[in-house]
Formats: structure tokens, C-alpha cells, sequence
């Protein structure tokens, strides 16, 4: 049985990375930048989003597609920042996939959109399996989650070109070497862009802003060629 479930998964995952490729043509034709962001529950995905907006206001326009098992809470969340946002319900799926985002997509007024926001099902695992399109995966580790998360979920440190490294602020209390993240993650994908943040103070998230806006140029400047 086990034999025969390998090439279904195949094919699933096969027939996933072609909706993707046509979501990714679409981003690319409306020159809009989208990043797809990931963590375990509860490392901040929806927190740095609320900064991003902050940080990001009066200079880039954004659009936010909110992944979730239930509830339209993070799609609430991100609307009382002022921006649009569309919840998906999984309904016990652990993972976005690129046919969700399409349907999502519909939903939302992209025009003259700069930056949509994906922000996946908290899990680490699964949502690094699937792309969606976007142009680059973005990841959380909160350091109340420990430094040997890069040891034992290592396809989303692997596949993602952001660590973000969250809740720097809760150092002083736990057991947890940013230098031994630093270290495993960059055995993982030695060119992956990491940065301490604290989305409760706020520290370091200007240097993450910076990181954005600068993708965000790349893809305009793309979009007017
Ligand atoms: N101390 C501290 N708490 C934080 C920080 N960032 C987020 N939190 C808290 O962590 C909890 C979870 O944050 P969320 O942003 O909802 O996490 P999430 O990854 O979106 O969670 P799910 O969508 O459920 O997977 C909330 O209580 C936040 O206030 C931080 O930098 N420091
Ligand atoms: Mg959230």
C-alpha cells in the first residue's frame, strides 16, 4: 500500500506546482510582489504582518490572504489595520495550496497592489511542501520554539530565503541560542536572509522593512520594463 501512495502524492504535488506557475504569471503580469509566510502556530505570522503594515504605510499597497484551519480572526486582524484581506478555512487541511490561492485571488481587488501577504496554516512542515507562486517563502521561528527546530523541520529553513527570527524580547527567559539557530539554518541554505525581531518592541523589524521594500522596487521596476 505504502508503494502505491507515493505516486499519487506525486502527482498531487505535480498538478499543485502547475497552478502555481499560473499564479506566479499572474503576479508577475500585474508586477504585484507576493511572499508566502510560514511558521509553527503562534510565532508571530500575523504579528509581524500588523508591523509590516505599520512600518510599510503610505508607501506600498498591500493586500493579505489569510490561511487558517477556522475562523476569519487573522483576516479581521489585518482589515482593522485598514487593509483588505480574505480568510481561507482549510477546514482541517494543515497547508495552503495554489487552487486556494487562485479562488482567494478572485476575491481581492489586486489593482495597483504592490505587495500581497499569504500567510499560511501554522505548521511547519506541510506549508513548505506547496508552493503557491509567490516569489520568495518567508519563515518564522519564535525562540520560545527552541534552537533545534532547523535540526528537525529542515525543508522550511532549506526552502525559505527569510528567517525571521521573532520574540527576541523573550531571551532573558528561556534557553535559547540565536547564534545555534543562526548556525543550524545556515547549514540548511547557506544564502537565506535572517533577522532578530521582536514584533511585541518592535527591535529590528526596520532592517526586515528594508529587506521588503527593496523586492518590492525589483518587482516594479520589472512590471515598467
Ligand atoms: N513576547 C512576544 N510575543 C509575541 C511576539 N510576536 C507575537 N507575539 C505574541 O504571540 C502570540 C501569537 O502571535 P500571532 O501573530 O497571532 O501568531 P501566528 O503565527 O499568526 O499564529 P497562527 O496564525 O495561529 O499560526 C500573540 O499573543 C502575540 O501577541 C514577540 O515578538 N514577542
Ligand atoms: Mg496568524
Amino acid at each position: 500500500m505504502a508503494q502505491v501512495n507515493v505516486p499519487v502524492v506525486r502527482n498531487i504535488l505535480q498538478a499543485n506546482e502547475r497552478i502555481a506557475a499560473e499564479n506566479r504569471k499572474r503576479f508577475d503580469e500585474a508586477g504585484m510582489y507576493v511572499i508566502n509566510v510560514m511558521s509553527s502556530p503562534g510565532a508571530g505570522k500575523t504579528s509581524l504582518l500588523e508591523k509590516t503594515i505599520d512600518g510599510l504605510a503610505g508607501r506600498v499597497k498591500m493586500a493579505v490572504i489569510e490561511g487558517d484551519i477556522q475562523s476569519s480572526y487573522d483576516a479581521e486582524r489585518i482589515q482593522r489595520k485598514g487593509v483588505q484581506a480574505v480568510q481561507i478555512n482549510t477546514d482541517g487541511g494543515c497547508h495552503l495550496d495554489g487552487n486556494m490561492i487562485q479562488i482567494a485571488m478572485d476575491s481581492l481587488d489586486l489593482d495597483g497592489v504592490d505587495l500581497l501577504i499569504i500567510e499560511n496554516v501554522g505548521n511547519l512542515v506541510c506549508p513548505a511542501e506547496f508552493n503557491l507562486g509567490e516569489h520568495d517563502k518567508v519563515m518564522i521561528l519564535s525562540v520560545a520554539e527552541g534552537d533545534d527546530k532547523p535540526l528537525k523541520y529542515p525543508l522550511m529553513f532549506q526552502l525559505s530565503s527569510v528567517l525571521l527570527v521573532n520574540k527576541i524580547d523573550l531571551l532573558p527567559y528561556i534557553d535559547c541560542s540565536i547564534e545555534t539557530i543562526r548556525e543550524r539554518a545556515h547549514q540548511l541554505n547557506g544564502t537565506q536572509q535572517v533577522f532578530e525581531v521582536s514584533c511585541r518592541t518592535g527591535e529590528g523589524l526596520e532592517a526586515w522593512f528594508a529587506w521588503l521594500e527593496n523586492k518590492i522596487r525589483e518587482q516594479r521596476k520589472a512590471r515598467a520594463e
